[in-house]
């Protein structure tokens, strides 16, 4: 056959947009990172890659596997991709998609019916009341939708950690490759991980900045560079995000890693108490009156010089960490490794992807010692949710693998039961009794007023069957705001029936967040950490829930899932009659 010819910028270019559309149309995060993974690698081929493919060389590449090569011998055949071809046609007003409330179909019909193609004329619409001249539409989808675009606009500009670590990884693992480079690591609110970060901030130590700069530069999946200097470049990503990379000397690395790393509050306090001391800190190092250096080349020397232990870049918040460094109180943050059981997970039985064997060796090799199975309850219908027949059947077989595994994974017979609008707990009391394990949540009616929905998931805690309060304020990120309720009366509810609050590690989701942890963990409620696992790629994100209960000061005795399982049941078990 006759081969057109398609040079690598076309290849990554196709599969750059290829991710793009495919994560507007919620493709899970991993498959749009292979597609973006993949296009880097194409970019940095010394060769073209339809030669490579030909000789069968291209899957040997890393990053490039056979999902990839196929569609690289589709754009060399045919000189396009299908389905990228059908994902421009079904997602045209792509950016509309974002917003909560808004699908793919309405989209297309908001674009033929009323012309809106932008967020903006979307918003016009709606405060209008236009989009209820559509099929389907209520005054109702309308204020969602609304409530949708305020959520986005609060994080536009800015980026999911998650989505931003992929990026950082790239970088500083191309950085670190450099002959002359000492270290390298990512600093600013990714280092602190935030869970949103504005821009991607890169330290590197070496002698000679000039490598760094031009590599930086060069590297595959930079649009452009911003600016270019000895020391310092901000790139810009295909994807809209910024890099900034700067090189210190080896001897001011601790002074710069703690500089970059902030926050602005966590320095201008400290910076405060080296004046107390007559010492000055800058990004360079610690400085006497005399102005001799007495300090930068690690970053607990800056500490010491003030009369502090180091602190976890996490609390770098001027929330109190400062003050705590000081009396020896500062918390001894929980640790991705104490945590043994994910208790929150789904199956192909309801919305998941992989089985429950599948999920359960997977969980297996991440190192889990027990989980729950939580599918969803009947109310979910779009998920497929289970009604009390099939609930027991998963039960029984749960059982069955139990025996199998003798004692090497334990796992438990769960939900994920819906708090339904007027607060009673799908499936009810009686049936839910039956398993091992009830996380219960808010999937619908996400617009009652405050005291209303605080009352709804108050009277679900105060059945006496829940375990534990899932995904506590129903946020995704940059998509849907919390729902408007009364955190503390929630959480002296929980305390008072000896239920947990989730921390939900989902990516989109890190609800509670640390603010939250930091009230639940003061109203003394145990925190549950759980991957919300759709996918056994999932089960690896326990680490994003870390992270946020460590920003909200929590430390393993706070985390009742660190607790090995006989404990952990011991806790918990009041909530059930088993037998
Ligand atoms: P972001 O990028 O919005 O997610 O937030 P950050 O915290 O990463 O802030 P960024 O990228 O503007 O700056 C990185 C760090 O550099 C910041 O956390 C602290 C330090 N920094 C930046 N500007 C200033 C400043 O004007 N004063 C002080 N003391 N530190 C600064
Ligand atoms: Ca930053
Ligand atoms: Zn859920």
């Amino acid at each position: 056959m006759h081969a057109l010819y398609v040079d690598n910028a076309a290849v990554a270019r196709a599969l750059w947009d290829l991710a793009e559309l495919l994560e507007v149309s919620g493709e899970p995060q991993f498959r749009v990172r292979a597609f973006r993974n993949a296009a880097r690698a194409i970019e940095s081929l010394p060769e073209p890659a339809a030669e490579m493919l030909r000789e069968g060389r291209l899957q040997e590449v890393p990053g490039i596997g056979s999902g990839v090569a196929r569609r690289v011998g589709e754009l060399i055949e045919k000189g396009k991709l299908a389905e990228l071809e059908e994902l421009q046609k079904k997602t045209p007003r792509g950016e509309l998609v974002r917003i909560d409330g808004v699908g793919p179909k309405s989209a297309e019909l908001m674009w033929r019916k009323l012309g809106i193609g932008t967020i903006e004329q979307l918003e016009e619409a709606a405060r209008a009341g236009r989009l209820r001249e559509l099929p389907r539409f209520s005054e109702k989808r309308e204020q969602k939708i609304l409530r949708g675009i305020e959520a986005f606009r609060r994080a536009s500009g800015r980026l999911k950690v998650t989505q931003a670590w992929p990026h950082a990884d790239f970088f500083l693992e191309r950085l670190r490759a450099l002959p002359g480079v000492v270290r390298a690591e990512a600093c600013g609110t990714l280092r602190r991980r935030r869970d949103t970060v504005g821009d991607i901030d890169l330290l590197v130590a070496a002698r000679d900045a000039a490598p760094v700069m031009e590599a930086a530069c060069n590297a595959p999946g930079v649009l452009e560079c911003l600016a270019r200097g000895d020391t310092k470049s901000s790139l810009k990503l295909r994807e809209g995000v910024q890099v900034d990379v700067r090189v210190v000397a080896p001897e001011s690395w601790g002074a710069a890693l703690h500089y970059f790393t902030g926050s602005k509050e966590h320095n201008v306090a400290m910076r405060g108490l080296a004046i107390q001391r007559g010492l000055k800190i800058n990004e360079y190092g610690v400085w006497d009156a005399e102005g001799r250096k007495v300090g930068g080349e690690e970053e607990a020397e800056i500490f010491a010089s003030v009369g502090l232990p180091w602190i976890p870049p996490e609390l770098r918040e001027n929330r109190g960490e400062i003050e705590a460094g000081q009396t020896g109180r500062l918390p001894k943050l929980v640790e991705v490794g104490q945590v043994r059981g994910d208790l929150h997970m789904h199956t192909v039985e309801t919305d998941g992807r992989a089985t429950l064997e599948e999920m359960v060796e997977a969980a297996q090799k991440a190192g889990r010692e027990y989980i729950a199975i939580t599918d969803h309850s009947q109310a979910l219908a779009m998920a497929r949710g289970m009604d009390a027949t099939r609930l027991r059947a998963q039960g029984r077989q749960i059982r069955e693998l139990n025996e199998r595994l003798g004692g090497k994974l334990l796992v438990l017979r769960g939900i994920e039961a819906d708090i339904l609008p007027d607060g009673s707990v799908d499936l009810g009391n009686q049936v839910l009794r039956e398993l091992d394990w009830v996380v219960a949540s808010v999937h619908s009616q996400f617009g009652l007023p405050r005291e209303e929905q605080t009352r709804r998931i108050v009277r679900a805690l105060e059945s006496g069957v829940v375990d534990v309060l899932g995904h506590p304020t129903g946020r995704k990120i940059g998509h849907r705001l919390p729902y408007e309720i009364d955190l503390e009366v929630i959480l002296a509810a929980a305390k008072r029936v000896g239920a947990a609050v989730e921390v939900n590690a989902y990516p989109d989701r890190l609800d509670l967040d640390d603010t939250h942890v930091r009230m639940a963990r003061e109203a003394g409620v145990p925190l549950i950490i759980s991957t919300d696992s759709h996918a056994t790629t999932h089960l690896l994100g326990i680490h994003w829930g870390v992270s946020q209960a460590r920003r909200g000061w929590a430390e393993a005795k706070d985390v009742a899932n660190t607790l090995p399982a006989s404990a952990f049941l011991a806790k918990f078990g009041h909530h059930h009659d088993r037998g």
